[in-house]
């Protein structure tokens, strides 16, 4: 790798979603440096070597030769055919126009710009910021999307039955509490520290292994449960209960059953605090359907032994317990119901609002949570107002390509799918994203026209029809800021831009020039003066404080400012417990809703009134199908930078690789090492394979991001050849509740590979 212009020997201060780092260019390559700060520095930073130049990289605007000889229109070509090259001008000329065309035909109602994902740190470059911008601003308005595929089911039901999602992650139980209170962490999915490693905005110190190690050497007993013993880390010294995934809400269930049969259950805490436990104990004695939800119920249910569960919940009684619920939980069908059921557990033990007890929903899930928020905002780019309005559960973009017209649920209405002509993404990909990949592959042949911005030639951006090359963050000035850092950075541009790449905002710049809306898109202002602008809030934020206020040539040019934050004093529900009458929850009862009429009210079988076992659509087979644990990946954030070498390395022989146990190996005459097929009635998808006793039998794990790979992209269903379980996801929402996203768990087949390997081409740009 070598370059030619902008050598910059000395280290400049920049920041990414997986950590604050410097960098310089020496004798012609990138070297990165962690942040001095930091006491447990991320290493996916040193993928940012050998991506910033890497043939992946897209290197000047092409538009695919059969958009351009037929025009728009739905095409099953996509993603199959070829690219044309064409100059900047040309090609904005051409999108602009497009754009016109669906706008005065269709409206901005066929305009789907959700665009989910999550591009890169710098809050002015953020380019999910950017495209609604320019949307909102400069086009008229778009469909949006709501929710994420992180908490697609929890951001809905939380609201619901406990108040404020926002706060309940992020204004609730902090690391400093748990290292100094907790005396039993019992962790649903645990929380491993590679989720921990990231946050949107940037991070400049990672907190959590030091905090578990602190727990761990003040006495704290932390609990494991979930099929992969991998997910908390060393220090915390865990035991491990690895139950059958997606069980959770049923062990939990038992777990309070033992508790009230025993009389362990914190009552006063239930009358005080919360609503409609009697209809809850009901359903929990069994009185309205026959079953108690004991431990001998759950047992054959969770694969863990009665008298284990029971033991387990006198082990809670009287101590000081947090119970966390990792955000996997919910990325299932019914993931409502381990999101509720989880209050209810640490509710019935009255631990809420306590510190370091109570409930630490999604703690460890991301960077950010668990942390003191800063005092002062930060430098937000106003995104305009969306005067269309229309939005959809982010989950369900197949769904909605593919039936338009068609009514659906969601939190309690029913809507109706746009019809969509013009998809436009900028820092997402939905190839890495959504499941049931071939199914997407049809839902995106449907539209007249797809749009990315892109750095690199992800499968998303293959399946374009305009594809414009975007800058990396290196290439450009930006700021650094994460509500929960104190650490506000001046990103300093590290490196040239990558061949004909121009950043988002440029691009958007020059479309809204074409549409004669460039003044409410810029403000007449450039990229720097715009960083001016967005720091002067923050600026403002420390005056008002009565703190010093560097200018911001001061800031730029120290690289960093130290903000302050606010203090650790268990948000909400701390206040809630202290008074419940001057500090009400904000839900219907003012209470935690352990029965909740509102949901009730929706009357939807698949999230009912209160907290329930709801058996899953899709349970492996005796003997054949296993349970695919489609997690996040440690060696990249999602499907980033999966062409970086601390990425490239984690694979063998070039593929992701899945992580089975021996016994269910043996079983298929498979040996660590060996390349195995997982597949099911959507699709299927080879990886290399690695046996370990960390795991529980009868699940293989297999981590997402690696670039999906068709083998032949002509094929309905190509085999993925590098490894993204996306292809064998199911495409469901949670429930008709939420509509969240289900990718982390299946149900798959798996075999030896015995034929040819075919080639990894993910990397290399199409013809
Ligand atoms: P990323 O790989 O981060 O994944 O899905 P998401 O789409 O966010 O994609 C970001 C893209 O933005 C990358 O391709 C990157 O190159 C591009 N990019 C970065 N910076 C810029 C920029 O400045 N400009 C432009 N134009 N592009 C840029 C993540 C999503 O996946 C999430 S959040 C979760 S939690 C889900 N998790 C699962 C799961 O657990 N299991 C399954 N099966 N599937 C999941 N999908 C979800």
């Amino acid at each position: 790798m070598s370059f030619d212009t902008h050598e910059t020997s000395a280290f400049r201060p920049h920041s990414s979603h997986w950590g604050v780092f410097t960098a310089a260019m020496r004798d012609g390559e990138l070297v990165v440096r962690p942040h001095a700060g930091d006491s447990d520095p991320n290493a996916i930073l040193q993928n940012f070597p050998t991506a910033l130049r890497h043939r992946a990289r897209i290197a000047q605007p092409m538009v695919r030769r059969g958009w351009l000889e037929r025009g728009p229109g739905p095409d099953r070509a996509r993603g199959r055919d070829d690219f044309v090259p064409m100059a900047w001008d040309a090609v904005l000329d051409l999108l602009g126009g497009e754009l016109r065309r669906i706008r005065d035909s269709h409206g901005p109602g066929a305009v789907f710009g959700g665009s989910y994902g999550w591009a890169s740190a710098g809050r002015f470059h953020h380019a999910q910021s950017q495209i609604h911008r320019f949307l909102n601003c400069a086009f008229g308005g778009y469909v949006a999307s709501v929710n994420s595929y992180s908490s697609g089911a929890a951001s809905v039901i939380v609201p619901h039955v406990l108040g404020e999602y926002e706060k309940l992650t992020k204004h609730n139980v902090t690391w400093d509490q748990v290292a100094q209170h907790s005396e039993v962490v019992l962790a649903f999915g645990g929380m491993a520290l590679k989720n921990a490693m990231v946050a949107g905005g940037g991070i400049s110190d990672h907190v959590e292994r030091g905090a578990m190690r602190s727990a761990r050497a003040r006495g704290c007993e932390f609990i494991l449960v979930g099929p992969l013993r991998s997910d908390l880390p060393e220090e915390a010294g865990a035991e491990w209960i690895a139950n059958i995934p997606g069980t959770d809400t049923a062990l939990m269930l038992a777990l309070v059953h033992t508790l009230v049969s025993e009389g362990l259950h914190d009552r006063a805490f239930l009358e005080r605090f919360t609503t409609g436990w009697p209809v809850f104990e009901h359903y929990l004695l069994g009185t309205t359907d026959g079953q108690p939800k004991n431990a001998a119920w759950a047992a054959p249910i969770t694969g863990v032994a009665a008298e284990a569960i029971r033991a387990l919940a006198r082990r809670l009684h009287g101590r000081r317990v947090l119970v966390t619920v990792a955000h996997a939980l919910q990325r299932a069908e019914h993931g409502e119901q381990p999101v509720w059921m989880g209050a209810v557990l640490a509710a019935a033990l009255g631990q809420v609002g306590l510190p370091g007890g109570g409930y630490g929903y999604a703690l460890g899930a991301i960077g950010y949570y668990g942390r003191r928020a800063n005092a002062v905002p930060g430098p937000t780019l106003s995104q305009g107002r969306n005067r269309h309005g229309n939005y959809i559960p982010v989950a369900r973009i197949a769904d909605m390509l593919l039936n338009p017209g068609t009514t659906y649920r969601y939190n309690g209405q029913t809507r109706t799918y746009p019809d969509i002509r013009l998809v436009y993404w900028a820092g997402g990909n939905p190839f890495h994203h959504h499941q049931d990949l071939n199914r997407l592959r049809q839902a995106f042949a449907q539209v007249d026209t797809l749009v990315v911005h892109e750095q690199a030639w992800t499968a998303t951006a293959r399946h374009a029809d305009i594809v414009l090359p975007a800058t990396m963050t290196l290439e450009r000035e930006d700021i650094g800021y994460s509500s929960h850092d104190p650490l506000m950075v001046a990103m300093h541009r590290i490196a040239p831009p990558y061949a004909e790449a121009r950043d988002d905002y440029d691009i958007f710049a020059g479309l809204s020039r074409r549409l004669g809306t460039e003044e409410a898109f810029t403000e007449g202002r450039t990229a720097r003066e715009w960083l001016h602008h967005l720091y002067a809030r923050t600026q403002q934020g420390l005056r008002d404080l009565g703190l010093p206020a560097p200018a911001f040539e001061e800031f730029w040019e120290a690289g960093r400012l130290r903000l302050p934050q606010a203090a650790d004093d268990g948000g909400p529900w701390r206040a809630f417990r202290e008074d419940p009458d001057s500090n009400p929850l904000p839900t219907a009862s003012g209470r935690i809703e352990v029965f909740c009429a509102t949901i009730a009210g929706f009357n939807e079988a698949s999230c009912p009134g209160h907290p329930a076992w709801l058996p899953p659509i899709e349970v492996p087979g005796p003997g054949a199908s296993l349970h695919l644990v489609a997690n996040q990946p440690a060696t990249r954030l999602h499907s980033q930078l999966d062409f970086g070498a601390h990425s490239l390395a984690s694979k063998r022989r070039g593929r992701e690789v899945a992580a089975m146990h021996p016994q269910d190996a043996a079983e298929r005459g498979i040996n660590d090492g060996d390349i195995i097929r997982l597949y099911n009635l959507r699709g299927a998808c080879l990886a290399a394979v690695r046996l370990t006793t960390d795991i529980r039998p009868g699940v293989v794990q297999l981590a997402t991001g690696a670039w999906y790979d068709p083998a032949d992209p002509h094929e309905d269903r190509p085999l993925c050849v590098h490894g993204n379980p996306n292809v064998v996801t199911r495409d469901a929402g949670t429930s008709a509740l939420a509509q969240g996203c289900t990718g982390q768990l299946t149900v798959v087949e798996v075999e030896r590979f015995t034929g040819n390997l075919p080639p990894i081409r993910a990397f290399d740009p199409p013809a």
